[in-house]
């Protein structure tokens, strides 16, 4: 027995030790994102800022002479979407790290399996409450709406001064719009101002008739929206139509050009926080440089998700090269298992100039940005086309 059970102990002994892994050049960074399904109109945005950093940092050696490759996967618009695509990167692709998901919702669902796998995550556009405690291999360049959020009411009372109450609309099976809500419900209240009503609508709603009644029926000066794209787009719609007259806030999930097509003109006027401005700071190199790419491109500036995405990817390479200056090792010598425990280390050290200005991330995984920005759409005369003017 003794003779079999031997040889058999050690080959498996050689097998569990020849699966440590040596991470292969050119090195993957994964990219879990929703690029099909309604949350694609968020998505898509996020997408072209990570092939501009790919572009960009390859250009410039990459990782010390090692370039980076995006590996992509899409989560659609789910949970389950956001999972089945963290795991192929994790396990089928051995990515030294992921960029994504697209939404806070997604999140709370996939991120626990990165974390427990040991497998860094930066997520370019999470913005929920909490993230960052989902654990020690969780971090975001996306700063909490908690503090993005407020400006806008700032910003539309600075130029109504008249509003005194105040409809809120949020959509309660997301987890970002839910707790980008109760930013938005806080601060008013802060402000002094009543909250005539409170609606709440799903994602996936297309008729917002009862909501917008009731907003009529509370005579109220000022609605704030938190949904997604497609449902926030067709409530902002809808309120003009039904004869909503006052100012309309849209939270983070309508900061999109994707919102034009589904609101038209009644998009003109509407106000939304950004944590990004193209034009913030003229002597910001690394966001000059991704703003004219994507100006080659697409012809106008680059949007948030554009820029929170090129970051996200921005600082897995900064990272990488600090793990190689620490180790003194190529992150091709090194094992798969070191490098993303290593990794999650570097990203939390030091600070990063991106497009979004200069940040740093805690050890905790939550952002440090300094400034935030509030922008206007306005709309062409055809109401098909139109765009973001910042007005803070
Ligand atoms: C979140 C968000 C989304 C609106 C980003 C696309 O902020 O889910 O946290």
């Amino acid at each position: 027995m003794r003779r079999t059970i031997l040889p058999a102990l050690l080959l498996a002994l050689c097998a569990s030790t020849s699966q440590a892994q040596q991470v292969p050049s050119p090195i993957r960074i994964g990219v879990a994102l929703a690029q099909t399904s309604n949350v694609a109109l968020l998505g898509e945005e996020e997408v072209t800022g990570a092939k501009l950093a790919e572009k960009y940092f390859n250009v410039k050696g990459g990782v010390n002479g090692t370039p980076i490759q995006l590996v992509f996967q899409d989560t659609g618009g789910d949970e389950a979407g956001a999972i089945n695509a963290f795991q192929n990167l994790m396990n089928r692709d051995k990515v030294v790290g992921i960029v994504g998901p697209t939404l806070s919702q997604q999140a709370f669902s996939a991120d626990p399996l990165a974390n427990r796998a040991g497998v860094p995550v930066i997520a370019p556009s999470n913005t929920a409450k909490g993230i960052p405690q989902i654990g020690e291999y969780i971090c975001r360049v996306s700063a909490p709406i908690a503090t993005v959020a407020p400006n806008a009411v700032k910003q539309a009372l600075k130029e109504h001064p008249g509003i005194k109450k105040v409809a809120i609309l949020y959509a309660q099976n997301d987890a970002f719009s839910t707790s980008e809500s109760g930013t938005f419900q806080e601060t008013v209240k802060g402000m002094g101002l009543p909250i005539a009503t409170i609606q709440k609508f799903q994602t996936t709603d297309t008729d917002f008739t009862s909501q917008v009644t009731a907003v009529l029926g509370a005579r109220v000066d000022l609605a704030i929206i938190s949904g997604l794209s497609a449902d926030g787009g067709n409530l902002v719609k809808q309120l003009r139509q039904l004869g909503f007259k006052g100012p309309i806030i849209g939270g983070n999930g309508l900061n999109t050009v994707n919102i034009f097509p589904v609101a038209g003109k009644y998009c003109d006027g509407l106000y939304i926080a950004q944590a990004y401005s193209p034009s913030a700071d003229p002597k910001n190199a690394i966001n000059a440089a991704m703003a004219a790419d994507y100006k080659a491109t697409y012809k106008k500036d680059p949007p948030q998700f554009t820029a929170q995405t090129f970051t996200a990817v921005q600082v897995f390479v900064e990272a990488l090269r600090k793990v190689e200056a620490a180790t003194k090792h190529k992150i091709t010598q090194l094992d798969l298992v070191k490098v993303r425990q290593e990794l999650n280390k570097q990203i939390r050290t030091g600070s990063y100039l991106t497009p979004l200005g200069k940040i740093s991330i805690s050890p905790d995984g939550e952002l440090n940005q300094e400034n935030f920005y509030v922008a206007k759409v306005k709309m062409d005369p055809d109401g098909k086309g139109g765009k973001y003017i910042y007005v803070k």
